[in-house]
């Protein structure tokens, strides 16, 4: 299988995250795309390439013209205010504020404007490292249109709360997005995007809830008890054309593999019903026993086995990287699913 992969993901490095009421060191880091990396490497999984460049017309075929102004210029202005940590929002357009009114021209309403948490740091090559990760999606995407059956795009920053105005939860653009729709201008009728990752997609469900061309499952920590606590619950089904398109398996905290995998194969179904001609994997290993910020249990050996089911569809399969914050463990789990995936397709 084919990885794509950019050092530009350096670019992006956060500086704190406030967890307890406290700064600490943010979880989302560089050294998670390292072990990824290594780990492609020491399993001789197939040739590394870096990105092409496919400019910005796919990325605003899924985000908002000036969302995607905003982010490629808030460091510049940030740092002519005379700032030089992160620029972080922390207010937002809450109950009865105006959430679509007038755009603050001040940055840090700005900012507040297009976020809806304070985990999206921008910082100095933010928008080098966001862009480059899309590129690297796209990358992926288009060894695909030359007729590849998978491909693994090794994203960071990951995507998948990113809608197409807004930020949050470690993510920028939303590299899923951008790919299934870069699919769908190409000739494909329809895609399925899987989120695996232990949290809600709620950026990717916002961008294709109203359609029938992009069937969205998740299976996620249940909303009532997990972020992004304001969307992915089980009666989400999409509206208007969407509806019927949108399923979300929310699961209790401590879900282990079994309970994990009844979720996993009845998405799978669905799925195969909808026949797309592409699956897009939102692939977060986020959901490992000892994720640090996450609580299902999953181990090692069972992404083996998530890399099976998925590869049983018989569909063209695009994996895109999102979570996982156990360092030294997401390299192999990550990797066991493409491998689980790639044993099992051949
Ligand atoms: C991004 B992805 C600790 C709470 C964590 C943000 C989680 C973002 C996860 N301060 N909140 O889905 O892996
Ligand atoms: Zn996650």
């Amino acid at each position: 299988m084919l990885t794509v992969y950019s050092d530009d993901h350096r670019l992006h490095f956060g500086q704190s995250e406030l967890v307890d009421g406290k700064l600490q060191p943010c979880f989302e880091m560089p050294s998670r795309a390292d072990t990824v990396l290594a780990r492609v490497k020491s399993q001789n999984l197939g040739e590394i390439i870096e990105p092409k460049d496919f400019g910005m017309e796919p990325i605003l075929r899924a985000h908002n013209t000036r969302y995607v102004e905003f982010l490629k210029g808030a460091w510049a202005r940030w740092a002519a205010e005379g700032h030089t940590g992160d620029l972080v929002s922390t207010t937002f357009p809450g109950r009865r504020l105006l959430r679509d009114g007038p755009i603050p021209t001040a940055l840090m309403g700005e900012v507040g404007h297009y976020s809806f948490d304070t985990e999206a740091p921008i910082t100095a090559g933010t928008w080098q490292a966001v862009y480059s990760s899309a590129q690297v999606a796209l990358t992926a995407q288009d060894h695909m249109r030359q007729g590849a059956s998978t491909a693994f795009a090794l994203c960071r920053p990951p995507g998948h709360h990113a809608g197409s105005d807004f930020m949050g939860g470690y993510c920028f653009l939303n590299n899923a997005a951008i790919v299934s729709q870069a699919f769908l201008d190409q000739g494909a009728k329809r895609v399925a995007i899987l989120d695996v990752d232990y949290h809600h997609g709620n950026g990717t469900q916002d961008i294709f809830y109203r359609r029938n061309d992009v069937l969205f499952a998740s299976i996620h920590g249940d909303p009532l008890v997990e972020y992004p606590y304001f969307l992915g619950h089980a009666n989400e089904h999409g509206e208007g054309a969407g509806e019927g398109y949108n399923h979300n398996y929310p699961l209790p905290h401590g879900t282990g593999w079994d309970g994990w995998f009844a979720a996993l194969e009845d998405a799978c179904r669905k799925i195969a019903d909808y026949a797309p001609d592409a699956v897009v994997v939102s692939l977060g290993v986020d959901t490992y026993k000892d994720d640090p910020i996450s609580e299902f249990k999953l181990d090692s050996p069972d992404y083996l086995k998530m890399g099976e089911r998925i590869a049983a569809l018989g569909i063209p399969t695009l994996f895109i990287m999102e979570g996982g914050y156990a360092v030294e463990a997401i390299g192999v789990n990550a990797v066991n699913v493409l491998q689980g995936y790639e044993g099992a397709a051949r």
